[in-house]
């Protein structure tokens, strides 16, 4: 059987990156699969968090994701610490995953970039592994992510294979990640080379989900550019990383191609351009952000969505961790 698993991070407001990467992604994919999506609250605290704003962004994420159409009757949609067995599993297999693995990972390096190597977290550190257990707890096949997400995918599908190597057994599934759509790594507005993110310190680096129609039409016309006309076909966006960028949203937001956005935009500048860029945003993100403000007004409504999204994900997992208790030789009374 087919099952889904992805989350966000309530870290900060979500952007057009997590929309375009992810959540939209989500929502296509809720017709064909049995689906779980997590708001994993358990990692936003590898960085330091406002306990208020936490539990502000928890529901925001959760609101979002409805807002943009995903359906909490079809889909269970629930808050990772809600769920135990995401921790417990996780102390688990980080008892089969080397440092060695870990040190490969280069969200950590970018992550604890700045500090001094014994400053960063142990919990920034491990934060493959608690992925890992999101996923394996569900025993979830596919995995629908941005493309920054690939190599910690790629860990998960490593840990799974030395847990079922260990104790001998194909218990758990490997997870395929699926990196879909056009826009699969959006960048940030003020640097094409960096990705858009919720840590960047220019808010304009990036369009919030919560974002007014003037803010967005304000940081898409003060958005990097170069002197150059729009060209006419994709290979002429390679070394232009902004404009490649802004192409490459338009087609995720139009649902076409670059290559078709280039046949209607090549060889204009880019002011025609982006005025039809900000219609076309406001237009897809307006009803999503209107929805999710009515949702954020009705904390309890949301609550209730978590709970009963929590008491579903749990009947799932603390199955799945009995079983692996079983396994590893753990005594269950
Ligand atoms: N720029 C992006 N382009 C495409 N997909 C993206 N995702 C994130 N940024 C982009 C995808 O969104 C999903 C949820 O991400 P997350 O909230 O768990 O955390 P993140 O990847 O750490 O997001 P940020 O914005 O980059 O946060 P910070 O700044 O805190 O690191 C994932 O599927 C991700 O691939």
């Amino acid at each position: 059987m087919n099952r889904i698993f992805s989350g966000m991070q309530p870290t900060r407001q979500l952007h057009l990156g997590n929309y375009l990467g992810a959540l939209r992604n989500w929502v296509a994919l809720q017709n064909d699969y049995e689906c779980i999506y997590c708001v994993v609250d358990l990692h936003a605290l590898t960085l330091p968090q406002e306990p208020d704003v936490l539990r502000n962004n928890i529901r925001e994420v959760a609101a979002a994701y409805i807002a943009a159409g995903l359906d909490p009757e079809r889909n269970i949609i629930f808050n990772q610490s809600a769920v135990s067995a995401h921790a417990e599993l996780s102390w688990i297999l980080s008892c089969h995953a080397p440092l060695g693995w870990l040190n490969r990972m280069t969200q950590f390096k970018e992550k604890s970039q700045g500090k001094q190597a014994n400053d960063a977290v142990l919990g920034l550190f491990a934060y493959p592994v608690l992925m890992a257990a999101d996923i394996l707890i569900h025993k979830a096949t596919h995995v629908p992510v941005g493309e920054d997400q690939k190599q910690h995918l790629e860990l998960a599908r490593d840990v799974a294979g030395a847990f079922n190597r260990a104790y001998g057994q194909d218990y758990f599934p490997l997870p395929e990640p699926q990196i879909l759509g056009e826009a699969t790594r959006v960048m940030s507005l003020r640097d094409g080379t960096k990705k858009m993110s919720k840590s960047d310190t220019s808010d304009y680096s990036r369009i919030n989900m919560t974002d007014d129609a003037d803010t967005i039409a304000q940081k898409i016309r003060k958005a990097k550019t170069d002197p150059e006309p729009l060209p006419t076909a994709v290979e002429g966006l390679a070394a232009r990383p902004e404009a490649d960028n802004l192409v490459t949203i338009f087609a995720a937001l139009a649902d076409t191609s670059r290559a078709d956005v280039l046949a209607r935009f090549g060889g204009q500048n880019f002011s025609g351009f982006k005025k039809e860029l900000v219609d076309l945003a406001v237009d897809r993100l307006a009803p999503i952000t209107t929805r999710m403000r009515e949702l954020t007004g009705d904390k309890a409504e949301i609550d209730r969505i978590l709970k009963r999204g929590a008491e579903r994900a749990d009947a799932i997992a603390s199955r799945h961790l009995a079983e692996v208790k079983d396994i590893v030789g753990l005594l269950r009374f």
